[in-house]
């Protein structure tokens, strides 16, 4: 018998930089005296992500959700925007704040991004985007939506809250698309403990965006616009400068995780992993998602979330229910059925993944996972005896 662990293992955790170094950071703070507003420490991490992202079209929010709002009200969507309801809320609550009308289309079975197959049919004289993530920091298929946009006259938006870190074909992920929208909370594998990112190809939106999370204030006496406040102030900037330095052995540390489940989970009837993805992306392995067959395996996702926590591993359902089924999205009409994403939020199970996580936990996880689908097997067959008695057998 498996003892449970002694401390809980959550789905993530945040990386920390080392505390003494936090501490001179906020030394400088302290001295300037300088705590938010566009101060020093902003102006540094947004240089440092410029450099990163091999671009100067960055601006920085207080969190994603604002980040993804100000974009939508900035780049004047309205109408319909085509989206994925496999995601988590924000996308589309970003969506309903600019009184935006969402438009659920299905995504794809292998790793869950928007299905450009059936983003055609829901296209209509209303709509003027498309919203897609990369979810789990899979990226969406990136060719075939620019394609799409590209011949309706749509807006590429995506939401790349989970893909920080991510290259297709060498360049940053953030380079696809008009806009790209990034989080930097504390469950991400990058974060500023909050904080969000907009990436955008037309330079002309940087000033827009920086009206709009300040007011809209031009100068001392001047609103040009009735914006809101999104900055992203100067504890949360050090933040991300530190943590960027870190990035690259942090992606190595869950690279390693993921080999781990990756080898030990296909030994595991009913627990099925996304297929690796192509050789031309450089992957950030934010998330470790499976999806659980509840007949191979023998108990169903949400049993199986519910066993793990006698052993103190907290897993999440990332992303159930879907977000068509939310009380207040339910009235929207959907094109469709939805059947892969409705399948994939009732199997789907994202199991822990970050840089502190040791190897030999997860070999333990994998562990109990392996034992709970030997034991259904044993009960299964052991329920079959008398009824194989019976016929003689
Ligand atoms: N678009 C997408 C696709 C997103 O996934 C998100 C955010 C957004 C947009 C919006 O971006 P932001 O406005 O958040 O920048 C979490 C995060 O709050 C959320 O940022 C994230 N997506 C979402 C996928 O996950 P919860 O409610 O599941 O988080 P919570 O508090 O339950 O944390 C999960 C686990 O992490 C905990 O069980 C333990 C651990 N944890 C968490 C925190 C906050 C820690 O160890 N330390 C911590 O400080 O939403």
């Amino acid at each position: 018998m498996i003892p449970p662990f002694e401390k809980p293992i959550y789905v993530t955790r945040p990386f920390l930089p080392p505390f003494e170094e936090f501490c001179r950071g906020l030394q400088d703070i302290w001295d300037s005296r300088w705590l938010t507003n566009d101060g020093p420490v902003l102006k540094r991490f947004t240089r440092d992500l410029c450099s990163f992202f091999e671009t100067e079209n960055i601006c920085l929010f207080n969190n994603g959700t604002l980040a993804l709002q100000i974009a939508l009200q900035g780049m004047g969507i309205s109408g319909e925007v085509i989206t994925t309801p496999y995601t988590f809320v924000a996308t589309t609550h970003a969506l309903f704040w600019n009184k935006i009308r969402p438009v659920f289309v299905d995504i794809e079975p292998y790793h869950y991004t928007l299905d450009p197959d059936k983003v055609e049919a829901a296209i209509t004289p209303w709509t003027t985007a498309i919203l897609a993530v990369h979810v789990y920091g899979h990226p969406c298929k990136l060719n075939a939506l620019a394609d799409i946009a590209r011949r309706h006259n749509l807006r590429l938006i995506y939401d790349a809250a989970h893909a920080f870190g991510v290259k297709v074909g060498g360049r940053p992920i953030g380079h696809y698309g008009d806009l790209s929208m990034f989080s930097f909370h504390s469950t991400k594998l990058f974060h500023s403990v909050e904080g969000g990112m907009l990436l955008f190809r037309e330079a002309g939106l940087r000033g827009l965006f920086d009206y709009l999370k300040n007011f809209g204030f031009k100068n001392e006496v001047e609103v040009v616009m009735p914006g809101t406040n999104a900055k992203m102030n100067e504890v949360q900037a050090l933040m991300g400068i530190q943590n960027l330095k870190y990035l690259g052995q942090t992606i190595e540390k869950r690279k390693a995780i993921s080999a781990v489940y990756r080898k030990r989970l296909a030994e595991i009837p009913g627990i099925h992993m996304a297929p690796e993805l192509p050789a031309a992306v450089q992957y950030n392995y934010a998330y470790f998602p499976v999806e659980v067959d509840e007949q191979e395996f023998g108990m169903s996702r949400d049993a199986l979330y519910d066993k793990l926590k006698e052993w103190n591993v907290y897993t999440r359902r990332y992303f159930y229910p879907l977000i068509c089924d939310y009380p207040c999205y339910r009235s929207i009409p959907v094109n469709g059925s939805l059947p892969v994403a409705r399948r994939v939020a009732g199997r789907i199970l994202t199991l822990p993944i970050y840089d502190g996580l040791a190897l030999n936990d997860v070999e333990t996880i994998c562990d109990i996972l392996l034992g709970l689908h030997q034991s259904m097997r044993m009960q299964s067959a052991q329920a079959a005896m008398p009824a194989l008695a019976a016929v003689g057998r």
